[in-house]
């Protein structure tokens, strides 16, 4: 497939893995590289010798392209916007923020910068500053999320900006990428498909919750606090909304999920971790090497887009 992604990107599909802080480190990004799309290295909250050892080590893994999410909300987000530079990493996503004071020393730098949006208004803003595409991310999409779903957000972005357009959220499967393509998008990027894949280091715990999670298994925290994040129900969720039903303060809500993530990725703790996960979880039922992932959603998007002439009269 040859699309205005693979052409800027310099890869042979049009798919993208999600940027997922604590997950996506150098053996999924490689996996994803090597099988012909666009790895991504999360820098998440991770401090800056981290991030270049992460950097180093997918380096040694594939001669592939690959990028580096920049989480705008870590404290360290200003150092790692330095670190890619000198690192030369080829692409740059980023997420939670505005990248806007970074754009200048990247583009000089000669880096491909694409960042993640869930409204038009950045969108536009970012091409105006210099972006070379956009991730479109609706809300079906697990962790931090704006308010738009993908059917609605990503046509409205295709229509507005004349850069590429990535579609996320709610993206599981060749029929995911081709509906994507149809609204306009020029690739896709996922996540929760990634992570089951085997190349995926997270918790087996946290795996098996993704693969027997049903469509409604989601549920969305923070809306309260301004930092609304999906993750799959379990304990935590359940006491959070409960706290936030009864007007706790943000510190409070902060309390009960300080390192949950981690406890989730690391140490397997389905019940007080938080299990960032999309919509598409109860569509993902069983573990794949990222080849067969990406293999077998080519392949049903190619399908559906030859059978496309079957509604003509
Ligand atoms: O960034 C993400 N997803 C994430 S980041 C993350 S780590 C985290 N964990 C807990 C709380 C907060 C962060 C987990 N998942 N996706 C990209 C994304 N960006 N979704 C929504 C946005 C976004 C939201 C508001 C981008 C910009 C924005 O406003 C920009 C502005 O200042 O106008």
């Amino acid at each position: 497939m040859k699309t205005a992604l693979t052409e800027l990107l310099h890869i042979e599909y049009p798919i993208i893995q999600g940027g997922m802080a604590w997950v996506a480190e150098h053996n999924l990004a490689a996996a994803v590289s090597n099988a012909g799309g666009l790895g991504i290295v999360a820098a998440a909250n991770a401090p800056v010798e981290v991030v270049r050892d992460e950097i180093r080590k997918t380096k040694e893994l594939t001669d592939k392209p690959f990028g580096v999410n920049i989480m705008l909300l870590s404290p360290h987000a200003e150092e790692i916007a330095r670190l890619v530079v000198e690192e030369k990493v080829p692409v740059v996503t980023t997420g939670a923020g505005n990248p806007g004071p970074y754009m200048k020393q990247w583009k000089e730098a000669g880096i491909i910068v694409i960042p993640v949006v869930a409204s038009v208004a950045l969108a536009k803003l970012m091409q105006r500053a210099g972006a070379d595409a956009v991730v479109a991310e609706g809300c079906e999409s697990g962790g931090h999320i704006g308010e738009t779903t993908t059917m609605a957000l990503v046509p409205q972005v295709a229509d507005a900006v004349q850069i590429p357009v990535i579609a996320a959220g709610g993206i599981g499967d060749g029929r995911g990428l081709a509906a994507a393509m149809m609204l306009g998008a020029d690739g896709v990027q996922m996540g929760t498909r990634f992570l089951v894949s085997r190349e995926c280091v997270i918790h087996d715990n946290y795996k098996k919750k993704v693969l027997k999670a049903s469509d409604i298994d989601t549920a969305v925290t923070g809306r309260s606090t301004g930092h609304p994040v999906r993750q799959l129900r379990n304990r935590m969720t359940r006491q959070y909304l409960e706290m936030e039903k009864e007007g706790k303060s943000f510190e409070e809500l902060e309390l009960l999920t300080l390192g949950s993530l981690r406890k989730a990725v690391m140490d397997g703790d389905v019940e007080q971790g938080s299990m960032m996960s999309g919509q598409i979880a109860g569509m993902v039922k069983k573990e794949q090497t990222c080849q067969e992932i990406l293999d077998e959603i080519m392949a049903e998007a190619k399908t559906l887009f030859g059978e496309a002439s079957k509604w003509e009269k």
